[in-house]
């Protein structure tokens, strides 16, 4: 598996599949969920309120994932997580760490192959982007020597400069 911090808009990324940083209604919101949406269009909303109406009435529990297509994203698979609210009390790093690992283990389903992250909970839900780095670093390192296999390639794309240079310390590049 290989590693890519890259400082951008996810939704311009080339890969299989993009992380959302959504909330458990799975509506829609700001940051980099808003983002998403607009790029991909009125089917994604409506593909997520399908599985309202189905799999998932009470919506996305924090630390879970679940896949979309992308519809107009270059993207075939938006998957989407909720990451822990530090705002509402919500300061386990496990259930940090269960949004990449629940993230890794929907793409395998899937079979997609390029992965690219966001700073899960480093926006609005108030998490200090060096603890997300180092989460999201144990996650992915643990992952990739799982059995069963983990994507070829896993990004992290980040927003601001600050943030991409926390995340290339700490992955060390
Ligand atoms: N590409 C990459 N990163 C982005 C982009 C983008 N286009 N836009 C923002 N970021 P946030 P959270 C960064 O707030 O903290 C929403 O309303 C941003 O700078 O998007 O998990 C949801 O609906 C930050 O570093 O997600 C939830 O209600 C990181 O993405 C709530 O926000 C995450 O910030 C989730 O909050």
């Amino acid at each position: 598996m290989r590693i890519g911090i890259v400082q951008g808009d996810i939704t311009t990324r080339d890969v299989d599949a993009i992380v959302n940083a959504a909330n458990s209604s799975l509506l829609g919101g700001g940051g980099v969920d808003g983002a998403i949406h607009r790029a991909a269009g009125p089917e994604l909303l409506e593909a997520c309120r399908e599985l309202r109406r189905t799999t998932l009435p009470h919506g996305l529990p924090v630390g879970a994932a679940v896949a979309t297509p992308g519809f107009r994203l270059p993207v075939k698979w938006v998957i989407h997580t909720v990451g822990p609210n530090r705002h509402a009390g919500q300061t386990d790093p496990e259930l940090l760490s269960s949004c990449f690992r629940e993230s890794l283990a929907v793409a395998r389903e899937i079979g997609a192959k390029s992965v690219a992250f966001p700073a899960i909970s480093a926006g609005i839900y108030g998490w200090d982007a060096q603890e997300v780095a180092e989460v999201a670093f144990d996650a992915v390192s643990a992952y990739a020597d799982s059995p069963g296999g983990a994507p070829d390639l896993v990004e992290f794309v980040l927003f601001s400069e600050s943030t991409t240079a926390v995340f290339r310390s700490v992955f060390g590049g």
